[in-house]
């Protein structure tokens, strides 16, 4: 008898166990996922992959895997309005998603853009690797969704202050936000 209670008792656990990592990955991540593809723009060699994750109701986990930036640079990176990348120097993609009317701005802190991104770092190789969580943010339907709008890498860096576009300079990358 005490050998049957532990054998239920262990299923148990097993069975709590699956269940609970099921719960924790939908909590942590809301299920929506979306993804852009950026491509050279401005004559640049710039290319990469972007992975969105929405984590709770209203912030958005950006990984980003991006080379042929120039070596050891701070490059401006923003989700603008349009998702239109078809111009040869992505101005198609209009100014900075900003759906809540806000100034340009450091997204870490104070007022900005809901699209502001803190800058891409690259290293000796030109490469820029790594993630950064966005609030005020999301993927699933509504305002402040970033689906359908435009990832941009600028050439310079952004000063965080200049109205409305942060004085990047110009646009070396463009990608479309879709989901997944
Ligand atoms: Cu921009
Ligand atoms: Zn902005």
């Amino acid at each position: 008898m005490k050998q049957l209670v532990i054998a239920l008792a262990a299923i148990g656990l097993m069975a709590g166990c699956a269940s609970n990592t099921a719960s924790t990955a939908k909590a942590a991540d809301s299920g929506m996922a979306a993804s852009a593809v950026l491509a050279p723009k401005s004559g640049s060699t710039v290319q990469g992959s972007v992975k969105l994750a929405q984590q709770g109701d209203n912030r958005v986990a950006i990984a980003v895997d991006i080379s042929g930036l120039p070596a050891n640079g701070m490059f401006g990176f923003h989700v603008h309005e349009k998702g239109d990348c078809s111009s040869a120097d992505a101005m198609s993609a209009g100014g900075h998603f900003n759906p809540t009317g806000q100034q340009h701005g450091d997204p870490r802190h104070g007022a900005h853009h809901a699209g502001d991104i803190p800058m891409l770092q690259s290293d000796a190789n030109g490469k820029a690797v790594g993630s950064i969580v966005l609030s005020g943010v999301t993927l699933s339907p509504g305002p402040t969704s970033l689906v359908g709008h435009a990832l941009i890498v600028h050439a310079g860096k952004d000063d965080y202050m200049t109205q409305p576009t942060g004085n990047s300079g110009g646009r070396i990358a463009c990608g479309v936000i879709v989901a997944n």
